[in-house]
């Protein structure tokens, strides 16, 4: 009698559990389903897929972006907080405190570590190019001030960090070289300078040139050009970042896979850099946009189009883009040793505010929730196959 009203009280309890059980089994197999393995694992046997951290992140404060960063990347590059003007804002005053957090936490989770970024004319500190008496630098001051910088920041980093982007956007889209101050001061021989003064200061580190809008012609030929030229010089150049601001029209797939052909010939890895993807439109219609910061457009709401989110049809496009790029960089697996997207999630993306100032862009593969898109399942499925 007792048994029985004992067993009465216990199969309510009884279902209940049956049924959270199968809650929890449904809701975990969704989330399965829903994104079935990470990204890094399925690609690990044909490049590191390697995301840019800013400095939420890196100090910790954005928890969860840093849980995307750790579950789904395995190489780590800072968006910022290596440029010259942010390591040495003053001569001789370096600031490492976020640089050492940033390369503390690619060690505790085993990621790629890549410092970006060595010599760029743009963020540059303008006490690099003047002397105590407010003129332009002498060649000389100029080679010592890279030297020194050079020295400092990739010396205490030695053995940590796995590769430089040494020198950033020196060659203009008609392959002539940029006019910046290096060059100004120094002629292309600064180029020359920087990869050697790197490898002087980690023989081991990998070395590499970075630029955007690699696809056009000009472009191409002229870091070919340049290239080649540190070759015969003997001079260590182990690679060539693409960056990857691409948009739904800019640019042909064709001519991105033509400079990637032709840098990979000249014996260096390649490397898709700064991957983002904008969906938004262009002041300038009939050109890739690149990423010169200093070329901008007033803001308009009719440039502003996705306040309230992506319709179907460009979130079909948005996909169906990165597919073809991903497509290509599997099909060149052996020549692309690295992929890096431009940040972990539309929020933190730069493309929200440039080429136009505050505007709702959705560039990356993780929504401003931290959301997986469906991107990110489809783009496992593609490697998988
Ligand atoms: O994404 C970066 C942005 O937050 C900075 O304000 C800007 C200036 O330092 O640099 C952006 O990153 C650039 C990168 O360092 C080099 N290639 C072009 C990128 C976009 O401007």
């Amino acid at each position: 009698m007792q048994f029985r009203s004992t067993l009465h009280q216990f199969i309510p309890v009884l279902i209940g559990f049956i049924c959270l059980s199968l809650l929890a089994c449904s809701t975990s197999g969704e989330s399965i389903n829903r994104n079935p393995v990470v990204l890094k694992d399925t690609f690990q046997e044909k490049f590191v897929m390697g995301t840019a951290l800013n400095a939420w992140q890196i100090t910790g404060r954005d928890t969860s972006s840093i849980q995307i960063a750790k579950e789904h990347f395995s190489g780590i590059v800072a968006e910022n907080i290596m440029k010259s003007g942010r390591i040495q804002p003053r001569e001789g005053e370096f600031n490492f405190d976020l640089a050492d957090q940033f390369v503390e936490f690619g060690e505790e989770n085993n990621m790629q570590i890549h410092g970006h970024t060595l010599i760029w004319h743009s963020q540059a500190p303008r006490w690099f190019f003047t002397d105590e008496e407010g003129n332009e630098v002498s060649p000389e001051l100029l080679t010592e001030r890279m030297r020194k910088h050079i020295y400092t920041v990739v010396g205490r980093y030695k053995g940590r960090v796995h590769s430089w982007d040494v020198v950033n956007e020196a060659i203009l889209d008609d392959g002539s070289y940029r006019k910046s101050k290096f060059h100004q001061i120094l002629g292309k021989d600064f180029i020359k300078l920087a990869f050697q003064f790197a490898h002087e200061a980690d023989p081991d580190a990998e070395l590499y040139y970075n630029d955007f809008s690699m696809s056009q012609a000009g472009k191409r030929e002229g870091v070919v050009k340049m290239v080649k030229e540190l070759q015969e010089e003997g001079i260590r150049i182990d690679g060539i970042g693409m960056q990857g601001h691409i948009s739904l029209e800019h640019p042909e797939i064709e001519a991105f896979e033509k400079s990637m052909l032709a840098f990979s010939d000249l014996g260096v890895q390649v490397m898709v850099t700064e991957l983002d993807l904008s969906v938004l439109p262009s002041p300038w219609r009939n050109r890739e946009a690149g990423a010169n910061i200093s070329d901008n457009a007033d803001y308009e709401d009719r440039m502003n189009p996705y306040k309230d989110g992506l319709p179907d049809s460009v979130s079909q496009a948005f996909d169906k883009r990165y597919l073809e790029f991903f497509e290509l960089f599997l099909k060149h697996q052996d020549k692309v040793s690295r992929v890096t997207l431009w940040g972990v999630n539309d929020s933190n993306s730069w493309k929200n505010n440039w080429p136009v100032r505050g505007r709702k862009d959705y560039p990356l593969l993780f929504d401003r929730e931290n959301k997986a898109k469906p991107i990110v399942e489809k783009l496992i499925n593609l490697a998988k196959q």
